[in-house]
Order: C-alpha cells, then sequence, then structure tokens
C-alpha cells in the first residue's frame, strides 16, 4: 500500500490550527534566547534515520514470538513498509539490508524501486551468528576469530560478499558484528582470538573499495555468557585504529555494561575522529532493544549533545551511520520505528538549543549549578512543534503515529499479506 500527497495534507488540516499556535510560543521562546528556529528547522528536515530490514517484523525471544499480521516476508515489502515510514515522517529515507536475510536477486530493480519511494540504502550487515542451511562449516564456536582457519576463510568470504551486494546497491559501509566469544572461562585464548579478529578483519577491510567505511561494533556479552571478543568501545577503538582510516566504531546503545556512561565514550570517539555511526535503541538491563528514549530520554539528550558539541569541534564534522537495532515484541514494528525516529530527532533539537557558548564559560569558570542548568533547561523545553514544522514543511504528516492509525495501515497490510506472513529476521 501507499499514503498519498492528498492523504497526508487532508489530514494536515486538521491539526494546522493548533499546530500553528503551539509553534508560535515555542519559536518567541527560542528566540528570545537567541535561537535560529529557522536554521534548526532545516538540520531537523535534513535528519534521515536509517531503518533496519530486520527491524519491520515482530520480534521475540527465546520464549515465544507474536507475530501482529502483514508483516512484510520479502525485501520488496520491507522496501514498501519503509516507504510508508518515510511518507509519513520525511526521515526514515534508508534501509540497511542484513545479508543474507535480505539479498537483493535482481538489484537493478530493487535499487529502482528503493528510489520510487526516495530510500537510499545504508550500511550492510553482515552475519556470522548464524548457520545457513548451504553453509560448510559452523560458527558454533566463532567465526573472525575461530581457531580453525578454514572456518575464519568462510567468515572472510562471506563478508567481502556483503560487500559486494552492497556496492551494488549504492551502499557505502560494511557493518561488522560478531557473536565471536565464550561462554565459560577458559574456553577461549583471549590473545588469540583477538589476533585471529584483527587478521581477518584486515582481509575484509582491504576488499572494501576507497570510499567505503568498515563499522566495528561491539557488545560485553550475549550470545556467548562470559564474554565477547569484541567486548567494549576500547576493543572497537583498537581494531579500528590499527586498521587503517577507513575503520571506525559502531555505537549501539544496548551493547553497554550498566551505568556505563555512553556520553562521554561519543565524545572521545569524536575526539579521535572514530565514531562511524549508531544503534539506536533503549533499555533497562541488557540489549533489551526497546524503543529508543522510551526509559532513559535523558541519557539520548546527553549524547545528542556530545554528537552536536563534536560539530563544533571537528574541521570537518564527520557523516555517521544513523540506525534503529531495536525489536518490538508485542508492538506493531511500524508505530514503534515512528516513536523511536521521534524521539532521536527530539533529542537532536534539544542538543541543537543548548547554548553551547553559555555551557563552555561555565565549564571554564566550574560553575557547576549552571552549567548542569543549562543542559537541564533545553531537555525540559517541549521542542515537539520544531518536529512537526520540519515534517510539514516536507511534505509529511504533522503527526506521523495519529495519521498511521486513522489510515488503518496495519489492517490493510494484513488484508495484502494475510495474518501469518513472517519477516525474515530475529
Ligand atoms: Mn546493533
Amino acid at each position: 500500500m501507499k499514503i498519498t500527497t492528498d492523504q497526508i495534507q487532508e489530514f494536515n488540516k486538521t491539526l494546522e490550527g493548533q499546530h500553528e499556535t503551539s509553534l508560535r510560543c515555542l519559536r518567541d521562546k527560542l528566540e528570545a534566547s537567541g535561537v535560529d528556529s529557522e536554521d534548526l528547522i532545516n538540520k531537523l528536515v535534513d535528519l534521515q534515520i536509517a531503518i533496519p530490514s530486520w527491524a519491520l517484523g515482530t520480534g521475540g525471544t527465546r520464549f515465544g514470538r507474536f507475530p501482529s499480521g502483514g508483516e512484510p516476508s520479502v525485501l520488496e515489502d520491507k522496501i514498501e513498509d519503509i516507504g510508508l515510514l518515510h511518507a509519513l515522517n520525511r526521515s526514515s529515507g534508508a534501509i540497511s539490508l542484513h545479508i543474507p536475510w535480505d539479498i537483493p536477486k535482481d538489484p537493478g530493480a530493487i535499487m529502482e524501486l528503493a528510489a520510487s519511494m526516495d530510500i537510499k540504502f545504508d550500511a550492510v550487515n553482515s552475519n556470522t551468528f548464524q548457520d545457513q542451511p548451504d553453509q560448510k562449516l559452523s560458527y558454533k564456536y566463532g567465526s573472525l576469530s575461530h581457531t580453525d582457519a578454514a572456518v575464519r576463510e568462510q567468515a572472510i568470504a562471506h563478508n567481502i560478499e556483503v560487500i559486494r551486494y552492497g556496492d551494488q546497491l549504492g551502499s557505502k559501509a560494511l557493518t561488522v558484528w560478531l557473536a565471536d566469544g565464550a561462554c565459560f572461562p577458559g574456553h577461549m585464548n583471549f590473545k588469540k582470538a583477538i589476533e585471529n579478529t584483527q587478521d581477518s578483519l584486515a582481509d575484509i577491510y582491504a576488499a572494501m573499495p576507497d570510499d567505503w567505511k568498515m563499522l566495528i561494533e561491539y557488545k560485553p556479552f550475549e550470545p556467548a555468557f562470559y564474554t565477547t571478543v569484541i567486548q567494549d568501545w576500547g576493543t572497537s577503538f583498537n581494531l579500528a585504529r590499527k586498521l587503517g582510516e577507513k575503520a571506525y566504531t559502531l555505537v549501539d546503545l544496548g551493547h553497554h555494561l550498566p551505568n556505563a556512561n555512553i556520553e562521554q565514550i561519543v565524545a572521545i570517539l569524536i575526539k579521535e575522529g572514530k565514531l562511524g555511526g549508531f544503534h539506536f535503541n533503549d533499555s533497562k538491563y541488557a540489549d533489551d532493544d526497546i524503543t529508543v528514549g522510551s526509559l532513559k530520554p535523558y541519557q539520548l539528550f546527553l549524547i545528542f549533545s556530545e554528537l552536536v558539541e563534536g560539530l563544533h569541534y571537528m574541521d570537518q564534522p564527520g557523516e555517521y551511520a544513523w540506525m534503529i537495532d531495536a525489536s518490538h515484541n508485542v508492538k506493531d514494528p511500524l508505530e514503534d520505528l515512528l516513536q523511536s525516529v521521534e524521539a532521536i530527532k527530539i533529542a537532536y533539537a534539544q542538543a541543537l538549543i543548548i547554548n553551547r557558548k553559555k555551557l563552555w564559560e561555565y565549564q571554564e569558570n566550574n560553575d557547576v549549578t549552571y552549567a548542569q542548568e543549562i543542559l537541564q533547561d533545553a531537555f525540559r523545553t517541549d521542542v515537539r512543534p520544531l518536529l512537526a514544522e520540519a515534517r510539514r514543511r516536507s511534505g509529511a504528516a504533522i503527526n506521523p503515529l495519529g495519521l498511521y492509525r486513522k489510515l488503518d495501515v496495519r489492517k490493510k497490510l494484513i488484508a495484502d499479506r494475510g495474518s501469518q506472513s513472517k519477516s525474515t529476521g530475529l
């Protein structure tokens, strides 16, 4: 199904009056404190968040899965779903593919379909955390770090194949996340495992086109329970530093031990020029993969504050890969993704309205109280009318979730695809 411009405009008409009133109030407040709200709206229009091809179906745990129906079972349908999101918010103009779950059979046709919905291909993701039916050697005991050189070679070849698929579609980055690790102390030789990983990554790195980036994701545990080979940002950073200038660290918000200071990690990676991108989600316990901003919106804001600070710090601000990496176990995946994109843009807008010059002054003078106040003042500002205005100007819905419900999108997807259609992925 497709959402038409007429449907969006008709819906927006019903909300315009109220929207204009709240926008005027907010703009007056911001202009009074020296914020250029036009510039802010333009920045919000520009921000695009990639949607992973595996996040369009219902997620589950090892205990069960409860699909909501109408899931996209083929790549074409997944692109169509992202097209719906992008029509609603004009901020989801990219898809991140997972190989082999979403191998494009006819790259030309897939590119054409995506382009018709104004969707680009973001980073491609390899998968050496599962065994595929036609696979020769098993990844049970690891892939790029495996003790057996033949398994490592198979995993390297898979990553190079993923680069080839991505290259055909215009992707410019490969994300590597390894499940390699150990479930029990003693099993893994730490030094050998990281050495093998470094060597394997070097082979993949050598096969990347010049204008590509390698994004190295880290995670402390799970599926392995004792440890993971690339367990933290330091390990990823070290691998990236040794590989060369095309390799970067990727920060997945759910891949930290409890209470890690993620905003500080982000600041240090920016300083070292090694921040490659983000996987957004939220969590309470570990890799919960719940809706972005649903639990720790202040942490998300502090992270964006460091990103905005980084724009001032760098001579040439980096282009980061922004992607949502979440699971939607009991919610409609498309509704969850709309909420996540909204939360990211709220945090970004709040970070943009911080009076940075004043903050630096307070930091220099050790004015602890006002340094805290200035952040909290920005965080407590309701910036949602700015987001709505950015959407209205780019032809999206003032209230994407409202229109999604009004059009009964899920019901129509179930009618088109059936209640049992199942999405590939997690
Ligand atoms: Mn991730």
